[in-house]
């Protein structure tokens, strides 16, 4: 049987994943409304495919609770806040995973982390636990690290289909967790040692952010003299070894604007380029109140109330809101402007903010300017709507030749 701890974004499609490949999985989370939730049928965030797959597991009956169980697999798929003042990373629900699988672990069980994690953080804290403990690792407990690398959205495919690490001590452990991961995961799955598989995880991403600046300045440099970045992009990435991303109105999520601070935290004077990188697409909810500015100036709108904002998760089709370029512009709008600006995006159905609208067509009665900062489908299929409106178009969807873009 396999114990799988946290069962949010990451920890609940992999128990299910791995159920649906006929494995026993339990999983545990400390969230007593979220095993409610998941014990009455319902699953607790949308994602494309989520819903079948959990029919699927639970038809092989995977269970849900609060109580860690004794047993010789345990994957760890907990939260890894980062803490916002010193830029690392804080480990203490990995740390306090840990130790509750200590207090009933078989012996000889392999604890497998899957949050992502600044690298070092096994060796600085997870190994230190154990041994204090009194446990031997290697003999009483095996310690790997596996990192996610789906991307929300589309979860399930990637669950599947893409490559996984592998990190561990022990080359003959390494293989065996490999045979559980390969009952679900079709492509390669790279054996490394641990410190590898953390590096890594952070590099990816951090890779991915590097590349968003760029695309993000060279999108501030065409704005200053009336070049279409995106043709710009367009064409450029017809070159065989140019492959660049999408400017936008920031980074958000908890992974790509999060995992290079890691690095920027341990490595303060060897991180100039990813700092930058940082910085740049931190720049970006700025940029966009700016170009609100310009457009109202234009239009002779004083009123922000005229103002719509469209969308509030970090990015489209997920309903996760953190770090999300909406919230932040948000805050910078506290700064400078008077509240009022309107908010309305199809897949966050809570309150969240103020003057957040529920209904798509009452917020459109209300507001002049729209600003597009999430390309959700929704709206992509909903384009008859939104016409006549002066458009600010963040996402580069909108196809009316009038629209202004960032
Ligand atoms: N974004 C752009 N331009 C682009 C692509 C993305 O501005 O061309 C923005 C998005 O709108 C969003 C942010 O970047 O605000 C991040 O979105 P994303 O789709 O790039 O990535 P995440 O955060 O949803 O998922 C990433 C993925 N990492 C990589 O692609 C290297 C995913 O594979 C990881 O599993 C995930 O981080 C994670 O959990 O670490």
């Amino acid at each position: 049987m396999i114990n799988i701890i946290g069962l949010g974004y990451i920890g609940l499609p992999t128990a299910l994943m791995i159920a649906k490949y006929g494995v026993k999985v339990v999983g545990t989370d400390y969230n007593i409304e979220l095993i409610t939730t998941l014990n009455e049928g319902k699953v607790t965030f949308e994602e494309k495919g989520l819903k079948e797959l959990f029919q699927e597991a639970i038809a092989n009956g995977i269970e849900f609770t609060t109580e860690y169980q004794k047993t010789h697999t345990y994957i760890i798929a907990v939260p890894t806040p980062y803490l916002k003042e010193s830029k690392k990373l804080d480990s203490k629900y990995v740390v306090s995973a840990v130790n509750s699988i200590l207090d009933i672990c078989e012996k000889g069980a392999a604890i497998i982390i899957e949050s992502t994690i600044s690298p070092g953080t096994i060796d600085k804290y997870v190994r230190l636990v154990i041994e204090e403990r009194g446990f031997v690792i290697g003999e009483d407990v095996h310690l790997l690290h596996a990192p996610e690398r789906i991307i929300p959205g589309n979860m399930i495919f990637e669950l599947e289909n893409n490559s996984r690490t592998i990190g561990a001590d022990n080359p003959e452990i390494a293989e065996k967790i490999k045979g559980l991961y390969s009952h679900f995961c079709k492509a390669e799955i790279v054996i490394t040692d641990i410190r590898s598989a953390e590096m890594s995880k952070v590099v990816e991403n951090t890779y991915r952010d590097i590349n968003i600046a760029f695309a993000n300045e060279l999108a501030k440099i065409c704005r200053t003299d009336k070049m279409n970045v995106y043709e710009i992009i367009r064409i450029a990435n017809k070159h065989p070894r140019v492959d660049i991303l999408q400017p936008g109105p920031g980074v958000g999520g908890h992974c790509i604007s999060v995992d290079p601070w890691f690095l920027v935290g341990d490595y303060p004077d060897l991180t100039n380029l990813i700092l930058t990188a940082r910085k740049i697409n931190d720049s970006m909810p700025r940029h966009v109140l700016g170009r609100i500015r310009d457009i109202m100036r234009k239009h002779d709108i004083k009123d922000i109330s005229k103002v719509g904002i469209y969308g509030l998760t970090y990015k489209e089709n997920v309903d996760d809101t953190r770090e999300s370029p909406t919230l932040q512009l948000l805050e910078r709008m506290d700064e400078h402007l008077a509240f009022g600006v309107k908010i309305f995006d199809p897949f966050v159905k809570k309150r969240i903010v103020d003057h957040q609208f529920m209904n798509f067509e009452d917020f459109l009665n209300e507001i002049e300017i729209l600003v597009i900062m999430v390309g959700h489908d929704h709206i992509k299929y909903n384009m008859n709507l939104i016409k006549g409106k002066i458009i600010l178009d963040t996402k580069n969807i909108c196809t009316f030749d009038d629209a202004y873009k960032l």
